[in-house]
């Protein structure tokens, strides 16, 4: 022990569990981590599902396709399968992945444009969350989908809006409350179109998550409808993710919600075992009635 060390002399009045420790010591081994997660996916009062998400051990993805029928379905379907297909690198850097996805999801979308110019014009919001097994998240971000924290009863937002009313928010000319009303609420300043230029506008993101931490990603259809109190009221009462991402959509679906709705929610907890990926929404070609997708 160093002699410049001001430990108390026996450690006994600052008692730590090393368990939760935020940087374990070199050599220790980590906790390993992974996510326990749900996910849930309806129309909403509209005709069709424009939205998808994935679960995975690893992996968590929301996206909200834009660009009329066909075209919203299937940008948010081919960027969720995307990421859905590729091979998870637990150890790499959460962020180095999540960018890297995010660029595949693109390069899809560009693609398919290539092939069938009817789809140009197309786009689709994209939440990615990767988080490696000893704890680190990476952010990929773009739209206006988001991606929230709850750590005990405390809220936080990890994502930004890419749209028109949060930049009238940021200018001070509406409040928060009136952006969710405002005519322009669905006006995107950045999706991906399958353009190179839209690697830019993804914002990466990256922070250390804990074991107990629960995450919730959604569509502005869950946002647009629920006040943030409501949102974090769910998630706080709900046992498990499962009751978690019930009774968000439900709650939404009661509001009632004019847009599709997509939920994922999940926990940070110590490693389990091994969870296939498994999407909703439009990733799954669920284009079902209003009261939607259940799986
Ligand atoms: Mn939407």
């Amino acid at each position: 022990m160093n002699a410049s060390s001001t430990k108390p002399w026996n450690g006994a009045t600052e008692s730590r569990d090393p368990g939760r420790s935020l940087e374990p010591p070199d050599g220790a081994s980590t906790p390993r981590v992974a996510f326990a997660a749900a996910a849930r996916s309806a129309t909403g009062l509209r005709p069709d599902n424009q939205d998808s998400g994935l679960t995975a051990a690893t992996l968590l993805a929301v996206a909200d396709g834009v660009g009329g029928h066909v075209g919203g379905a299937t940008a948010s379907a081919l960027a969720v399968r995307s990421l859905a297909d590729a091979r998870s690198e637990a150890d790499g850097d959460p962020r180095i992945l999540v960018g890297q996805l995010a660029a595949e999801a693109n390069g899809r979308l560009s693609d398919i444009c290539a092939e069938l110019p009817v789809l140009s014009g197309m786009a689709t919001t994209l939440t990615a969350v990767a988080l490696s097994g000893d704890g680190r998240l990476g952010i990929a971000h773009i739209g206006d989908s988001r991606a929230y924290l709850l750590r005990g009863v405390q809220l936080v937002s990890l994502t930004y809006d890419h749209s028109v009313v949060q930049s009238l928010v940021d200018a001070g000319s509406l409040t928060a409350e009136q952006a969710r009303s405002h005519p322009w609420r669905a006006v995107l300043l950045a999706a991906l179109h399958g353009r190179e230029d839209d690697l830019a506008a993804v914002e990466i993101t990256a922070f250390r998550a804990l074991p107990g931490d629960r995450l919730l990603l959604c569509s502005d259809g869950l946002w647009g409808v629920l006040p943030r109190q409501s949102i974090r009221r769910c998630l706080v009462v709900a046992g498990d993710v499962k009751s978690a991402a019930d009774g968000l959509l439900d709650a939404a679906l009661a509001a009632p919600a004019p847009d599709n709705v997509t939920v994922v929610v999940a926990d940070v907890t110590e490693q389990g075992a091994a969870v296939a990926p498994a999407v909703v929404g439009a990733a799954a070609g669920s284009d079902r009635p209003p009261g939607g997708d259940r799986s």
